[in-house]
């Protein structure tokens, strides 16, 4: 090695650490959803994205796409695996379609609250279905948020008190088979629809309501095109911010710690303001003159657990499962 190259070596080494990296360094992150950018999931998202750059200065570019404008709804965790898209939110029932041991987590009447919900996935059950997913997808789960507690939310004016009274109600459900079970478990007649095109569907007919949590009812607007709330609980909801293994695999041990601790601020952010928002909304729907009441939600319930304990989905599921997510407390 001679004095000049040991001295340009030097001199490089001083530039990489005392310069920001340039754009053509930096990690491109690119996050797909079909969130609506007044949702807090969509919010927390550039929270994500400051909390990197203050942990990292520089090494990361992250790259947001709302509204599922990259890909469509439910189709994140294939663009994940084929190595076309870095992170999204995925959902239990993105991954029942290639686990079915994961169709547990879209049943109904399961997990009781976000409290739960936070000790069954930060817990050895978590850990469990974590790996399940590293290793049969390809895709590395950062952190569990809350989506919030699904309710009914209808056009007509008919009350609904118990599942008899849906008989016959077409209930946008999200595409897939576990959603779709969910909403005639409920009692309705489902009818598959993408989240961008609820408010349509709504305003024109084509269904006679649809189901979600509180905060994203009022952030997509969806009561100004329907009359009534009817508070189910039906289900606690989750959403899973992850990213593809194989842009995990890129990092350094200290570069995966700091997306770690990214995102699980980020959750930090959207779990907290929906928590707020759910515990406030009810008065907003009525200020909106929408009518917002409690049906029988044993009934509901009955009824929705014997639906998945009779179900094919239940025969996919681990041993003992139900009973060890009950005990969790
Ligand atoms: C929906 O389509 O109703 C749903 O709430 C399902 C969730 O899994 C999630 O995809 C969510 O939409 C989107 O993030 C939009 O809020």
């Amino acid at each position: 090695i001679t004095r000049r190259t040991a001295l340009i070596a030097a001199a490089s080494a001083f530039m990489a650490g005392a310069m920001p990296a340039f754009a053509a360094d930096q990690i491109k992150l690119r996050i797909s959803t079909p969130a609506i950018e007044s949702d807090w999931h969509a919010k927390m998202l550039p929270v994500f994205k400051d909390e990197l750059e203050k942990l990292a200065p520089g090494q990361f570019d992250v790259e947001i796409h709302l509204n599922a404008t990259l890909f469509k709804q439910g189709t994140e965790p294939a663009a994940m695996q084929r190595g076309n898209l870095d992170m999204a939110m995925i959902s239990a029932q993105d991954i029942a379609k290639q686990i079915p041991e994961w169709s547990v987590f879209t049943a109904g009447y399961l997990i009781r609250d976000p409290e739960h919900q936070k000790k069954v996935f930060r817990g050895e059950i978590g850990k469990e279905f974590y790996r399940l997913v590293e290793e049969q997808m390809g895709i590395k789960i950062l952190d569990v948020g809350y989506l919030g507690t699904r309710q009914l939310n209808l056009r007509g004016d008919k009350k609904i008190g118990t599942p008899d009274d849906l008989k016959g109600v077409k209930l946008r459900m999200p595409g897939s088979d576990a959603w779709q079970f969910l909403g005639s478990a409920l009692g309705a007649s489902p009818v598959s629809i993408a989240f961008g095109e609820i408010y349509t569907a709504l305003q024109t007919g084509v269904v006679d309501g649809q189901d979600n949590p509180l905060p994203t009812d009022k952030a997509a607007k969806f009561y100004e095109v329907t009359k009534q709330i009817v508070l189910t609980n039906h289900l606690v909801d989750a959403i899973f911010l992850s990213i593809s293994k194989k842009s995990w695999d890129k990092l350094s041990d200290d570069q995966k710690a700091k997306v770690t601790e990214a995102a699980q601020k980020a959750i930090a952010y959207n779990d907290e303001n929906r928590i707020r928002d759910e515990a406030e909304l009810v008065e907003f729907f009525k200020g909106e003159g929408l009518s917002v009441y409690e049906p029988n939600r044993e009934a509901f319930r009955e009824r929705v657990q014997k639906a998945y304990q009779d179900s094919e989905f239940a025969k996919s599921w681990p041993e003992g499962i139900v009973d060890k997510i009950n005990a969790v407390k």
